[in-house]
């Protein structure tokens, strides 16, 4: 298996249903990635030291999903200069908290604000595709070819 290009970290394990539609997504793009668990809270040590690793460790975008004040993406945006993606995932006030947190990061550490659930977890695939895209030609034709699929429905472009 290639060194990872993604981190995509997740709050709990209870986050992965839903960001499986992610990963599949960066498998059909090729990208390699890996997955890691970690929550800001329960363990604040262990998510600081790995965000701080990694683009040392060759690591070119982050994806975090996390639920509830979903304060993930931000930690991790906190502590690396690397691209955050954040995913909003509902577990509980419809995942409106979630949202909140995620796109209301204050001024200076962005996190690039994917859409609720599903849909956002396949939009954070797309979008790293996107931004690794400006320097592989491999993932700019592996888009070419998802947008077709997309346009002839081998995609259904869920909102959930
Ligand atoms: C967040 O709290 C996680 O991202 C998850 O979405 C939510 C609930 O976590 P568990 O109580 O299921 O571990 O930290």
């Amino acid at each position: 298996m290639s060194k990872p290009w993604v981190s995509v970290v997740i709050g709990s394990e209870s986050d992965r249903e839903v960001m499986k539609n992610c990963l599949a997504l960066l498998d059909e793009f090729a990208i390699p990635y890996e997955v890691k668990v970690l929550s800001a809270h329960r363990m604040p040590e262990a998510t600081s030291n790995y965000a701080r690793e990694l683009k040392s460790r060759g690591i070119k975008v982050v994806i975090a999903g996390a639920g509830g004040a979903a304060h993930l993406p931000g930690v991790m945006a906190a502590h690396t200069t690397l691209p955050v993606i954040g995913v909003p995932l509902t577990s509980s006030l419809q995942g409106l908290d979630s949202l909140y947190s995620i796109v209301q990061m204050p001024s200076g550490v962005p996190v690039a604000c994917m859409a609720l659930g599903v849909a956002g977890a396949k939009n954070a695939a797309v979008l790293t595709a996107q931004i690794l895209a400006l320097s592989s030609p491999e993932i700019e034709e592996k888009l070419k070819d998802y947008k077709v699929k997309l346009a002839h429905g081998s995609f259904p472009p869920s909102s959930h």
